[in-house]
């Protein structure tokens, strides 16, 4: 058994309680949220948020982590800094402490003295939590602990996770806003090559129970280690939740090309740009928010590829996704270079994103931007077909 990946998928388990329980409560959730400033803020925004709940479930996920496996908790990375202020103006550092006492009184002084809700997010902070999944329990994968390091992503998504509506519809099984788009995202990479290894999304509000109201949430993960491919969508009755047959490149036969028409189809930004828009105008389009999201609807095959043209994603958003695209036999890759490689007829090797370099001389987060955009697929040929498209449709 990958102790390693259960561990991740547990803390990914808690991490989605919290989310749930901090947005839950709503006179709770106002009392989180603060807006972030100068280097740490995400240029797309013209305001970006930070909420107590990012900056607790990453602390979770790096105190759980780090106990099952002492030292690693030094090379989990992520999107948010642990110091939050307070209605006061007093800098707290959020982290799990010892006893459960202990982290209620240091929440306590986040919220104002609100007691009530420190007390119940310190309970699930300190709660076991247990999960029952077979395939995971049978994935066997010895990778040395000092060969890995993680990207966490709290929370992607944090404007629909603010002020997403729980009613939305979705199209052809894509929300494109709302609740369901938030993600949780656990990434694990080779520290030396920078390649994703293996990767949790868990998606916290997922359906809603119309009766009592309550959110329940889903996970998804994959494993990609020499010849170690599993996901735990093989399981599933994939062609019941998917557009595309299990293996998307089945339906497709071994030589001949793939036309537009092909039932091919790409989810994107609404904040993409228009010649990109255009270009793929004759594919299934659809729009959806949260890159997280956006890749596991590549994951789940309810599109050929999420593509995303401009630099406004960064290691921890992609490195999850990744990993489990791997484990089907996709992948993500850098778009521009993509594009560039096909215009200079050198199509040998694909510009996979990798996860261990910064960007040199960038500064604050857009160190670890995807700079050159991004496409994750499933099927290779579906990447191909629609590189194609855009190539002759670009100058
Ligand atoms: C964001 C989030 C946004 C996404 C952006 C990410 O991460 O996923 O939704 O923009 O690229 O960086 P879009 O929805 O237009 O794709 P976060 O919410 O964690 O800041
Ligand atoms: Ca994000």
């Amino acid at each position: 058994m990958s102790e390693f990946l259960t561990a991740l998928v547990r803390a990914s388990e808690k991490s989605a309680n919290i989310a749930r329980a901090c947005k839950q409560e709503e006179t709770l959730f106002h009392l989180l949220v603060q807006e972030k400033k100068g280097d740490e803020k995400n240029k797309k925004f013209v305001s970006d948020f930070k909420t107590l709940a990012d900056v607790l479930v990453q602390e979770v996920i790096k105190h759980d982590v780090g106990k099952k496996f002492p030292g690693l908790e030094d090379h989990i990375f992520g999107e948010e800094s642990n110091q939050i202020t307070n209605s006061l103006g007093e800098k707290i550092k959020v982290e799990v402490c010892t006893t459960e006492q202990d982290t209620t009184e240091l929440l306590s002084k986040v919220l104002d003295g609100n007691m009530a809700a420190a007390k119940l997010l310190a309970s699930i902070v300190h709660l076991d939590v247990s999960i029952k999944d077979p395939t995971l329990e049978e994935v066997e994968a010895a990778i040395p602990q000092d060969s890995m390091a993680v990207w966490v992503d709290p929370i992607d998504s944090t404007f629909q996770y603010i002020k997403g509506y729980a009613d939305e519809k979705p199209k052809d099984g894509i929300y494109s806003k709302g609740l369901q788009c938030v993600t949780i995202l656990i990434g694990v990479y080779n520290r030396s090559s920078g390649l994703p290894i293996m990767g949790v999304i868990n998606q916290p509000f997922a359906t809603r129970d119309p009766d009592s109201l309550r959110w329940s949430g889903q996970y998804f993960w994959g494993i990609s280690y020499k010849d170690v491919n599993i996901c735990s969508l093989q399981n599933d009755d994939v062609n019941a939740t998917s557009q595309l047959a299990d293996d998307p490149c089945e339906d497709l036969g071994q030589n001949e090309d793939l036309q537009p028409g092909d039932n091919l189809s790409a989810v994107i930004s609404t904040s993409e740009n228009e010649s990109i828009k255009t270009a793929l105008s004759m594919l299934r389009l659809y729009y959806a928010a949260g890159a997280g999201y956006k890749s596991l609807c590549a994951v789940r095959g309810f599109v050929s590829v999420y593509l995303l043209s401009e630099d406004t994603t960064f290691k921890w958003d992609c490195c999850a996704p990744h990993a489990i695209l791997r484990s089907l036999g996709g992948g993500m890759v850098d778009f521009r270079e993509c594009l560039k490689r096909r215009k200079d007829g050198n199509l040998d090797e694909l510009p996979e994103l990798i996860y261990n370099t910064p960007i040199n001389g960038a500064t604050g987060v857009d160190r670890w931007a995807n700079k050159g955009g991004l496409v994750a697929y499933r099927c290779p040929r579906h990447l191909d077909t629609i590189m194609n498209i855009i190539s002759k449709a670009t100058p």
